[in-house]
């Protein structure tokens, strides 16, 4: 047999495997945590605030030539997480968001904080009554847990709340156990060709990815109520071989808001933008130029058309 014969015959013998994953429940439980993670890059804003992530976001894993005889392509989708507060439009967007996505995927991974189990997990675990789907229940944060015995009491009373297809713990910060969740679901996942090119790494474009980086500093530096009344809107971005120019919006609700965001001589908005800058560098692998302005538009939150233009809506109908 000839180099390009036997080359011909294995790449017969893989399997290629392609299916669509949603990662859900309740706020800063470590939804985007795992979604970056998986992926390897920072996608998802993460931030130790309840509500962090507002609009769908596809992670896209493609893995070939290692993983036993199977190539695959999982994509995933990290959702805002599912509340019980829905006061405005923003809110019921983002619950609407994160439910639609149970819908027509391959599997869904419920998260959860290990040792926590509240209400609003409840209601999460409600939302998936009807559907069809595997689902897999991922205990993060287990580093967390210096006596990993009291684990296991926990794990089996998780068992009782619904039939999972697993219940994983791990921890999504780690990285730790993250291949035994990519094993269990490479057994449900369908044989099918990749949908999306392999050097793919998720469905919204860079300028996206931008905004949600530089959003995630503001979550991170404003405090109480704050980050829930900010929007981001990238004004201009243009790149050039060495460096990329990035305008940004600051939208907030009121006026007020606006001075608290600038700070004092103008120092928030200062902190706000270097560390911004910081991780869009690291994401775009080039120097970075950003400017911010800070405006004001009352009642943001209940404006669809505002919402469509911040991508947050994305196109659904309310
Ligand atoms: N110790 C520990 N912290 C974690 C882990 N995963 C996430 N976190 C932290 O938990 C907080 C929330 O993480 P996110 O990934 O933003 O949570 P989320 O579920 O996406 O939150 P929403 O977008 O608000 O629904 C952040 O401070 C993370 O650093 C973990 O495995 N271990
Ligand atoms: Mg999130």
């Amino acid at each position: 047999m000839t180099q390009a014969e036997k080359r011909h015959n294995n790449a017969k013998k893989r399997i290629q495997k392609c299916g669509t994953i949603s990662i859900i429940g309740r706020p800063n439980v470590g939804k985007s945590t795992l979604l970056n993670h998986l992926v390897g890059y920072k996608l998802s804003a993460i931030a130790n605030k309840p509500q962090t992530t507002r609009t769908n976001i596809r992670g896209i894993v493609t893995e070939t030539g290692g993983h036993q005889d199977v190539d695959y392509q999982m994509i995933f989708t990290d959702t805002p997480g599912i509340h019980q507060n829905s006061k405005n439009l923003l809110n019921r967007t983002l619950n609407s968001e994160a439910v639609a996505a149970v819908e027509d995927v391959d599997a869904i991974v419920m998260m959860v904080e290990a040792l926590k189990w509240t209400d609003e997990d409840d209601f999460v675990l409600k939302r998936l009554k009807h559907t069809k789907k595997p689902v897999f229940l991922l205990v993060n944060k287990v580093d967390r847990i210096q006596d990993k015995n009291r684990l296991f009491p926990y794990l089996q009373e998780l068992s009782q709340k619904r039939n999972f297809e697993e219940i994983i713990p791990v921890s999504a910060e780690k990285g730790t156990n993250l291949d035994s969740l990519i094993d269990s679901l490479l057994k449900v996942l369908p044989e099918s060709e990749f949908i999306y090119p392999e050097d793919h790494i998720t469905d919204k474009s860079i300028r996206f990815i931008c905004g949600e980086l530089v959003r995630e500093q503001l979550v991170r530096n404003l405090h109480e109520e704050l980050p829930y009344t900010t929007a981001v809107e990238i004004e201009k971005f243009e790149e050039t071989d060495k460096l990329v120019t990035i305008d940004v919006v600051i939208w907030t609700d009121r006026k007020n808001q606006k001075g608290i965001i600038i700070g004092k001589k103008g120092e928030t908005l200062k902190r706000i933008g270097q560390a911004a800058r910081q991780s869009l560098e690291e994401f775009l692998m080039k120097k970075v130029m950003l400017k911010q302005w800070v405006k004001v538009e009352e009642n943001w939150q209940n404006n669809p058309r505002h919402l469509n233009e911040l991508g947050i809506i994305s196109n659904r109908e309310l």
